[in-house]
């Protein structure tokens, strides 16, 4: 039934989602309407770092089974795969909501197109009924009804970076139809490549669920970061007292860090909000315990070095979590901004993008470039070079003996055998 499907959007999600289905066989027609990223593909080039995705979109093209164009084309299915940000955060200002253009886009470019008997699947993250209010009405402008000329369902991408490729066939996968027939065909679509479970429900059912795992983790964070800002202010090692709660059967407390970055997990929870500003108490809450983190950790940068001004700061990582080059809604970049901001001067360094660097800072080329100089040293991305980081190695660079640590992953002893006074995050100082 599915022999030729297009799918739109070739980011994150949609360029693995595209040379999955090519490499299994099915004719793929990948649209994006940016002629950059269609430049960077045919030529070979893949813009998005991930593990083994240089070597299935090489398998993909080579196949003959994936082309790109810059506008959808008849197809039996189409997979909508756009990015749906939140519009930006302003101190005091209104909650975030989704920015759908990019879905409507998408929508509008199918619909000259759509045919009886196709099926669209809409995997970007949206709040609840976006698939049924906003998708549905567009593509009827065709004069088919959706569910019953078309089918259409919603299908939320689970992956994690980092793991995508494998995520994408090992997980299970939801689809959720406007019709119990229209989630039929999703599973019949998906089931060419995915392993994992297929559950099948309904669409607004899909997209909460897909709502509620990333606020479920953003929350839980927000309880991790709380508690480690306790734990400083009582005199306590966060660290040892998590590990501790953790034994407990029924207990697993996530990781405090310096904030929750990246595209989902610290956006998605505003759309739920959104759907219901009146009774999301808790998740707005916790989505400012999680903002007001970077500024927590930059109070702690502060406090270990005296002061900011003119203190030069080694300041390592910025990606949003260890081992991925993704910069986006990153808690590291904030605080390096933030030092800045507040007179220090910052020597940012980012293994995965080292060109990159944050507003007010400069970026080196190496970590021994970063360090050189420096009077503290400050872990925001505990990246694997940057975990088995040597503190002599830092020594010898580093004229002063300050290291912060904003990922608890820096051993102590190690640190302060070479001389340096290592500040956690989430350690505070026992009282007598
Ligand atoms: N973080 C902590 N402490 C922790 C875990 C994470 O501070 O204990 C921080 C990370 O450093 C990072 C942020 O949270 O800044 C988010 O990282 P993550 O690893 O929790 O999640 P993402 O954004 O990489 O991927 C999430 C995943 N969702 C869940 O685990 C529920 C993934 O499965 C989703 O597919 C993805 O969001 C998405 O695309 O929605």
């Amino acid at each position: 039934m599915f022999s030729k499907i297009c799918v739109i959007g070739m980011g994150y999600i949609g360029l693995p989602t595209a040379s999955t289905f090519a490499i299994h066989g099915v004719q793929v027609v990948g649209v994006d309407n940016n002629p950059e990223v269609l430049e960077a593909l045919n030529a070979g080039r893949v813009h998005i770092q991930e593990p083994g995705l240089r070597a299935l979109a090489e398998q993909a093209f080579g196949s003959g089974n994936l082309r790109l164009s810059r506008e959808p084309e008849p197809a039996d299915a189409f997979i909508i795969a756009v990015p749906t940000p939140a519009t930006p955060r302003v101190k005091g200002g209104a909650d975030p909501t989704a920015e759908l253009n990019s879905v409507i886009a998408a929508s509008q470019a199918i619909l000259p197109h759509l045919k009886a008997g196709n099926l669209v699947m809409l995997e970007s993250t949206c709040p609840p009924r976006t698939t049924l209010d906003l998708v549905a009405p567009i593509l009827e402008r065709s004069g088919l009804r959706a569910g019953v000329d078309f089918l259409l369902a919603y299908s939320p991408e689970r992956v994690l970076p980092g793991r995508i490729l494998q995520e994408l066939t090992e997980n299970a996968r939801v689809i959720g139809g406007v019709t119990p027939a229209s989630a039929e065909a999703g599973r019949e679509l998906y089931a060419l490549f995915v392993r994992g479970e297929i559950v099948l429900t309904d669409a607004t059912t899909a997209e909460m669920v897909k709502l509620m795992e990333n606020t479920s983790r953003d929350v839980s964070i927000a309880i991790a970061n709380e508690f480690a800002r306790l734990a400083e202010h009582v005199g306590v090692d966060v660290w040892e007292a998590i590990a501790i709660a953790n034994r407990h059967p029924r207990i697993n407390i996530l990781r405090p860090g310096p904030g929750v970055g990246g595209h989902c997990v610290s956006v998605d929870p505003w759309f739920l909000v959104q759907a219901d500003p009146e009774q999301a108490h808790l998740i707005r809450t916790a989505r400012q315990v999680n903002d007001d983190q970077p500024l927590h950790a930059v109070r702690l940068v502060e406090r270990a070095l005296g002061t900011l001004q003119g203190r030069k700061v080694a300041a390592l990582g910025l990606a949003y979590k260890p081992d991925v080059d993704d910069l986006r809604e990153s808690p590291a970049l904030e605080i390096a901004r933030l030092l800045a901001e507040q007179g220090a001067e910052v020597r940012t360094y980012e293994p995965h993008a080292p060109e990159r660097t944050a507003s007010g800072t400069r970026a080196a080329n190496s970590l021994q470039e970063a360090l050189t100089g420096a009077q503290a040293v400050v872990l925001l991305v505990d990246h694997k070079a940057f975990r088995e980081l040597e503190p002599a190695q830092a020594a010898a660079a580093m004229p002063g003996r300050v290291a912060v640590d904003l990922r608890g992953v820096w051993q102590p002893a190690a640190w302060e055998a070479a001389g340096f006074t290592l500040h956690t995050l989430g350690v505070g100082i026992p009282r007598g």
